[in-house]
């Protein structure tokens, strides 16, 4: 076995030095923080995509530069596994320790018990895939990626400035070009016309459905957005509004996906654009949440989260399969997280197994493998459907016997094309969810009355330190801080229908606090009730006390 390149890494690494104050920490959707400390994530980043690659046999990995929904100033890095799902999560604590070493030598020695302990065969080629997102300090942060790709000595591929789910479609495409499980052509082109070419088919026999909206958060997914629509030509238009890439703090500021699910309401730049009875979307900064919402005829704004998307699609695949004549073999199930609004997991249930996991698409992803068909969204809007490979082949082979069958079996099979199923993607789920509203013949109105959302409140807390809160039962429950957890029970009894959780966000340096209640102001009172005592509790500094937790 050769051993690592200690002198190649050893010159680069000193170009990316660590900064000594800070503790860099493996997130839910990777590294996320201030852009201006991450210099020597990503050049470490580089080199350890390159040893996953090297113990993959020389699959291709990702990497993808983006601190999606989070402000201009911070930026991320995750790696993506060869079929495109996100890292293995063994893997995660390796890059926390890896970030951790605090001089080019620990890091050395680091990386050497590393590729022990995990018996990397180094001899192996190593092949990364990467892109970025639009935020200005991207191209830095690039440039120490490919450093540490230098360092290892992997072959680089750079898919420039993209957005996330095409970044995991073009990993999987790779990995699996010329295969029998061939995903697609590893081009943006081929990523654009697989889902526009199964989009045309799924509503060729529909009316042509009216302009969609779409606020693009200022960010990557304007360019992608922009694409699709020409690849969608006549079939169906696309406005996009916030598409200013290039404009200071534009990014995700007072628009987006994020900002409509957190605040509820629809961003100030579409007031005079949207019209009552209209429909339009929010994507986030990296075009993987998706976010609806239409104005009723009274005008009145009305959000159709990632909740309401997957009732909406987890029916329709319900009823496809049921028309194939396919449900006894075919079953479908739904993984959501504590915070899907307590009727859609009503709602659901009713109909189809449900899960609930930790928050991270990386927990939603894994519990949807266990199903044929497994439907999986996030109330934020991140979400996609799983095909099973069984399900695939029963799809393929399957030889209906009436005209009816053969049509639903058709319509599923183009699903299987349509969806991105390698992460949430908000332009493959956005077509998806226009396929079921033409399919339907549903307005906003029609989709929004499918159940009736119980009014919530969801609330940040900036605490000393949010690693001392610890969860548990798919983070409905505290064990950390002690007594904590009691405090906000009796809290909940006091209100009707209520429900409230509290646990750290993986994102960004804050806990969150989710409250539900029967009454919208009550949901309001018991989410900053909650809010006031983490504060309390954890030390909070009373002079930043938000006034309405008093
Ligand atoms: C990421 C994850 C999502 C998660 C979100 C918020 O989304 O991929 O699964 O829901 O962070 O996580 P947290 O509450 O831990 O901050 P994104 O769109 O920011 O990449």
């Amino acid at each position: 076995m050769s051993g690592l390149p200690v002198a190649s890494i050893k010159e680069l690494s000193e170009k990316h030095p660590k900064p000594s104050d800070i503790k860099f920490t493996y997130g839910t959707a990777g590294f996320r923080t201030l852009a201006s400390v991450l210099d020597s994530v990503l050049f470490r980043v580089g080199i350890l995509a390159g040893l996953r690659s090297k113990k993959l046999d020389g699959k291709t990995i990702g990497v993808m530069v983006t601190a999606s929904h989070n402000p201009e100033q911070d930026n991320g890095v995750k790696l993506v596994d060869p079929r495109g799902e996100m890292l293995e999560s063994s893997w995660e604590s390796h890059a926390t320790t890896l970030s951790n070493a605090s001089s080019t030598d620990e890091f050395i020695s680091a990386l050497e018990a590393f590729v022990r302990d995990a018996k990397i065969d180094l001899s192996k080629p190593a092949r990364v895939v990467y892109a970025m997102d639009t935020r200005p300090s991207g191209p830095a942060l690039v440039s120490a990626l490919e450093d540490g790709l230098r360092a290892i000595g992997a072959d680089g591929r750079n898919a420039g400035v993209t957005t996330t789910p095409i970044l995991h479609y073009l990993v999987r495409a790779i990995n699996t070009k010329g295969t029998a499980e061939a995903y697609g052509d590893d081009s943006e082109d081929g990523y654009y016309t697989k889902l526009t070419n199964a989009f045309k088919k799924l509503v060729s026999a529909k009316p042509t459905p009216s302009p969609l909206l779409i606020d693009c958060a200022n960010g990557v997914g304007a360019n992608a957005a922009k694409k699709l629509a020409e690849y969608l030509g006549d079939t169906f238009s696309l406005v996009l509004e916030n598409t200013s890439i290039t404009a200071p703090g534009a990014l995700n500021n007072a628009c987006g996906a994020d900002f409509v699910k957190t605040t509820q309401k629809l961003p100030s730049s579409l007031s005079n654009i949207i019209k009552p009875g209209q429909r339009g979307c929010s994507l986030d900064g990296d075009a993987d949440r998706l976010m609806y919402f239409h104005l009723d005829d009274r005008g009145q704004f009305r959000m159709l989260d990632g909740d309401k998307i997957a009732a909406l699609v987890a029916a329709f695949i319900v009823e496809l399969v049921k028309a194939a004549g396919l449900d006894e073999s075919i079953k479908v199930g739904v993984v959501q997280t504590a915070y899907a609004n307590g009727a859609s997991t009503k709602y659901l249930a009713e109909r189809l197994p449900v899960k609930c996991v930790s928050t991270g698409v990386k927990h939603l992803h894994h519990a949807a493998e266990h199903y044929d068909v497994g439907v999986y969204f996030e109330a934020n809007g991140h979400g996609t459907v799983l095909f099973s490979p069984d399900t695939l082949a029963k799809l393929a082979d399957y030889q209906p016997s009436t005209p009816a069958q053969s049509t639903a079996v058709e319509h599923l099979v183009n699903l299987t094309q349509l969806i991105n199923q390698t992460v949430g993607d908000a332009l493959s789920d956005m077509l998806l969810v226009e396929v079921v509203l033409a399919h339907k013949a549903y307005g906003g109105l029609e989709w929004d009355s499918l159940y009736v959302d119980l009014p919530n409140r969801l609330v940040k807390v900036v605490v000393a330190d949010r690693h001392i809160f610890k969860t548990v039962d798919a983070e409905r429950r505290l064990t950390s801080p002690v007594g904590l957890q009691d405090k906000i029970d009796s809290l909940v009894g006091k209100y009707e229908g209520g429900r409230s959780f509290v646990r750290p966000s993986g994102t960004e340096d804050v806990v969150r606090v989710y409250a539900e209640a029967v009454v919208k102001s009550q949901a309001d009172e018991l989410a900053f009730r909650v809010a006031g005592l983490v504060y309390d509790e954890t030390g909070g500094d009373p002079a930043t006390r938000p006034k309405e937790f008093l």
